[in-house]
């Protein structure tokens, strides 16, 4: 049975609360490990190492040898893989091919990719003429912002912190980091990695807890916390907003998604299906880009319902453990409760269930896991919860559209504003709807396709700001801008 400490000032310590908590199994529902709950005086601790941190070697350090540091560091991180697929698979129930193709070595990239990027970025500088003919020359000048809490979710753990600590620390800044109570593990194996690479004490810190009246709901109104960046539910973005109003604190929210899929008539149907496949299904369809409503172009409506049925009845449940597996168990009972309450409304509001809807039946240790059908329904209106609603779980609802403009309509009648997948073999098309979407990221064949130096976020209630590339050093970086009368 594992044990998950606080990392605070470079060591692992138990929280001064005396609390703990469980952490349980996704794919058995038996007891993974006992977790410390930092509260007041602890999230205190954390927050001044890390200011501490700031006035010493780090915030001394010269930029280069700061980005060098955080190489090593992704180097480091790629050396123990291993040791953090155990540790994410075991939180999160995830597949091994999952955390090993993606999870991992996206959270080693995004500590190289944003201290490359750092290394090598310049300032602005802006001549200016005065009256006097002499002119002034003003030089924009980034620092960094301070001390950043990071309050990160648990449907991809590892890669989703590390793309908030990455860019902070690449920017000079120091970071203590809420991971989500589901997911303490790899945040946790991350300190060891920082000490073995010489990141001075106090840089990272990491605190555990719940949000509300426990750490994360501390740190968010932390006085000497100067920014916050937060994934999450849009609900829990909108009660930190009001916890950070106090004292003004910077914030950076990524949120929700009830994105759409819009295949049209041209697609190539093999890649429309293997790239809904994943959109709807990957990670147990806990992904914020998730593809929960799919919208198909009437006269492939058929073939496309049936071929997305066959890859559902394909996938093949079970852990980390279970050989072959290639969908895995949702994150908790209280999360497999609100996704079957969606299962039973589809069926009360008189949706066609295609496929799935309920409880998998095994007969081994599988059954003590969080399993849920994959489901995919049509035949619901517009209006419907299920189509509206973000229920993050391996469900779609599919709807059939005739026009251009009609699933444009459809596409952008939702509160949200994350992502959007269109499958078409049209290029001209492809242009012409993907600029009308209201979304934060469009993608065209394809979905979860990432370069990191692009703007992430979503518009409406998917998010405030954007993320990634120039996106992020605006963030995690205070400008001044130093006007020389020369
Ligand atoms: P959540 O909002 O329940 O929790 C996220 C984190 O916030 C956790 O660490 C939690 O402890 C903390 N928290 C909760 N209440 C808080 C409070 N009042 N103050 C401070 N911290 C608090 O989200 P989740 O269930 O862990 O993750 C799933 C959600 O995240 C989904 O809605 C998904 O769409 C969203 N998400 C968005 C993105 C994106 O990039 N837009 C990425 C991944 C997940
Ligand atoms: O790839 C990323 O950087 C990112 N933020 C992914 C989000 C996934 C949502 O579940």
């Amino acid at each position: 049975m594992k044990t998950h400490q606080l990392f605070i000032d470079g060591t692992y310590r138990d929280a001064r609360s005396g609390r703990t908590f469980d952490k349980i199994s996704p794919s058995t529902g038996l007891k993974i490990a006992t977790v410390h709950e930092a509260l007041a005086e602890d999230v205190d601790d954390a927050v001044n190492a890390a200011a501490a941190a700031l006035r010493g070697e780090w915030g001394q350090m010269p930029k280069a040898v700061r980005c060098d540091l955080l190489m090593e560091l992704a180097n480091a991180i790629a050396a123990r893989t291993p040791d953090f697929i155990e540790a994410e698979v075991a939180d999160t129930g995830h597949t091994r091919h999952f955390a090993e193709k993606v999870e991992i070595p996206r959270g080693a990239a995004n500590f190289r990719i944003f201290a490359e990027m750092l290394k090598h970025t310049g300032g602005e500088y802006y001549h200016m003429d005065t009256p006097d003919g002499t002119g002034a020359a003003n030089l924009e000048l980034h620092r960094p912002k301070g001390v950043i809490g990071v309050i990160s979710p648990w449907n991809a753990p590892f890669l989703l912190m590390t793309w908030k600590v990455g860019p902070a620390l690449a920017c000079g800044n120091t970071v203590v980091v809420k991971p989500s109570e589901e997911s303490p593990a790899t945040a946790t194996l991350l300190g060891e990695v920082m000490n073995a690479v010489g990141i001075p004490k106090g840089v990272y810190n990491v605190i555990h807890g719940f949000g509300p009246e426990s750490a994360g709901e501390l740190l968010t109104q932390h006085p000497k916390v100067a920014g916050i960046t937060f994934t999450g539910e849009t609900r829990t973005g909108e009660a930190i907003m009001k916890q950070a109003a106090v004292g003004l604190r910077d914030v950076s929210f990524e949120l929700g998604g009830k994105n759409p899929a819009i295949i049209f008539a041209d697609a190539d149907m093999d890649k429309a299906i293997e790239v809904t496949m994943r959109s709807v299904f990957a990670n147990t369809g806990q992904v914020c880009l998730g593809t929960e409503r799919v919208y198909v172009e009437r006269p492939v409506f058929d073939e496309y319902v049936a071929r997305l049925k066959a890859g559902a009845e394909g996938l093949k449940q079970g852990g980390p453990e279970t050989p072959g597996a290639t969908i895995g168990p949702l994150i908790s009972d209280e999360h497999r409760q609100k996704v079957l309450g969606y299962y039973d409304k589809a069926r009360d509001l008189g949706a066609t269930v295609v496929t799935g809807g309920g409880v998998p039946l095994f007969n081994d240790e599988r059954q003590g896991g969080f399993f849920v059908e994959p489901t995919i329904w049509t035949g619901l209106p517009e209006d419907s919860p299920i189509v509206r609603e973000e229920i993050f779980g391996p469900c779609c609802h599919i709807t059939p559209f005739d026009t251009e403009d009609e699933v444009i309509a459809m596409a952008n009648d939702t509160s949200y504003g994350l992502s959007a997948t269109i499958l078409t073999e049209n290029l001209s098309r492809a242009h012409r709807v993907g600029a009308r979407i209201e979304a934060g990221l469009i993608w065209v064949n394809s979905w979860f396709l990432r370069d990191l130096r692009t703007s992430f976020g979503g518009s409406k209630s998917s998010g405030i700001g954007r993320e990634g590339g120039v996106h992020s050093l605006e963030f995690y970086t205070e400008r001044s801008n130093l006007c020389l009368k020369l």
